[in-house]
């Protein structure tokens, strides 16, 4: 089946639904209909951003013989029982992160996707800008010796104002954890791509720094202001706005990372460094062309994104010459080429450079960690075990 054969089907038309539908259609996918919460808010969606046929339902679309992939970008607490339904329907699928609110869940999932021998896939996009790819690149051909801190932040201001609102701050929609799972988790799937090493305990200390919210009745789009003129409720958050996390990696390497959703004038901004035992790699997603590579004897160097600077092999996710600043929707057209390169061939690849539900699952693993650190007030093992045993506490 070549890429123009194949069909996908959104779920979800809220801002990352519709940032599914743009990379999507980049590729050469047809996207032949999408899913909303409500068909009402799907059509109007649908009307306002030129989206394709609106399905009533995931009933509806997994019927549909034609779709042959869904796109699940619905909230958290959804994702479970719609990528069990998608993977029942035969249909390849693609997950929005985190892949599901448990262990319990995510290693269910692993389960059902291993086994039915269809591609799976979730959305940690981050690991597709390029320069991420070539740091893993560096790090893998020892470039930098022993990889020996891993440090780095996920900061953004959307939630700083009492009136910020969105199901994410909804623990039945989004789950015990808040900023931690929604951006924290992309910065613990790419720590580990770069680095190959998986986190083997933490030590957390989360924090609700806005304790009250006023919310309108109705929902509040991702990254989108409240008007002021509704009616608000007020509500206790209990959720985490930021946090400091102590990282323990295999093999030794430790890490600190801070998240945080309050953080006036950080948008969306991601910062990772890899401080090895000769040199160092650090770079910024607000600067994502640019990857800093650190040296003691000699002057530091700066890398550019450009094919004919990086790695042979991160030359595949890039997709304009150097200078033609590639961003954030560039990176889930690169990581859906490598999921639809799959599709394609009928099933996934041995070792997909794309995050798997077994990456997911992997994710959920370490958050839980985090939950029970913080709330235990003391370092957590990280409990892997598929069984989904959650965390224990580590015998210090
Ligand atoms: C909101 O915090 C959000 O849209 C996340 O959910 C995405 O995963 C991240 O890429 C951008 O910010």
């Amino acid at each position: 089946m070549s890429l123009s054969d194949i069909n996908a089907g959104v779920l979800g038309v809220g801002f990352i639904g519709v940032a599914h539908v743009e990379a999507l259609r980049r590729l050469g996918v047809n996207v032949v209909g999408v899913v909303g919460s409500t068909p009402e808010r799907a059509e109007a969606k649908a009307r306002a951003t030129n989206l394709p046929r609106v399905y009533a339902s995931l009933d509806e679309l997994l019927a549909d013989p034609a779709v042959h992939v869904v796109h699940v970008a619905s909230p958290n607490h959804a994702h479970v029982d719609q990528a069990r339904a998608v993977l029942a329907a035969g249909k390849h699928v693609v997950c929005e992160k985190p892949l599901a609110l448990t262990t319990e869940e995510t290693s269910d999932l692993v389960r059902r996707a291993e086994a039915s021998g269809l591609v799976h896939a979730v959305c940690y996009n981050i690991r597709f800008y390029p320069l991420c790819h070539q740091m893993r690149a560096m790090v893998e051909a020892g470039a930098i010796g022993e990889p020996r801190l891993i440090t780095g932040s996920y900061l953004q201001d959307w939630l700083l104002l009492a009136t910020d609102w969105n199901w994410r701050l909804e623990p039945d929609k989004a789950g015990s954890l808040r900023a931690v799972a929604d951006i924290g988790s992309h910065w613990l799937d790419l720590a580990r791509f770069v680095t190959g090493r998986r986190v083997v305990e933490v030590m957390a200390d989360l924090h609700t720094l806005v304790p009250v919210r006023r919310h309108p009745a109705g929902p509040v789009e991702t990254f989108a202001t409240t008007t002021g003129d509704e009616d608000l409720i007020e509500e206790r958050m209990a959720s985490d706005d930021a946090a400091g996390i102590l990282l323990r990696f295999e093999d030794g390497a430790r890490g600190v990372l801070t998240v945080s959703q309050v953080s006036p004038g950080r948008k969306n901004s991601l910062t990772l460094e890899v401080d090895g035992s000769d040199s160092s790699v650090a770079w910024f997603s607000e600067d994502p062309e640019q990857l800093w590579v650190g040296h003691r004897g000699r002057s530091n160097e700066i890398l550019q994104r450009d094919p004919s600077l990086v790695d042979p092999d991160v030359r595949g996710v890039i997709g304009y010459p150097g200078g033609h600043v590639e961003g954030y929707p560039d990176t889930f057209r690169a990581l859906f080429a490598n999921v639809y390169a799959d599709v394609e061939a009928g099933g996934p690849s041995p070792e997909p450079t794309y995050p798997t539900f077994a990456d997911g699952h992997d994710a959920v693993c370490v958050l839980d960690a985090v939950r029970l650190s913080s709330d235990a007030r003391r370092w957590v093992e990280v409990e892997r075990s598929t069984g989904g045993a959650g965390a224990r506490a580590a015998s210090r």
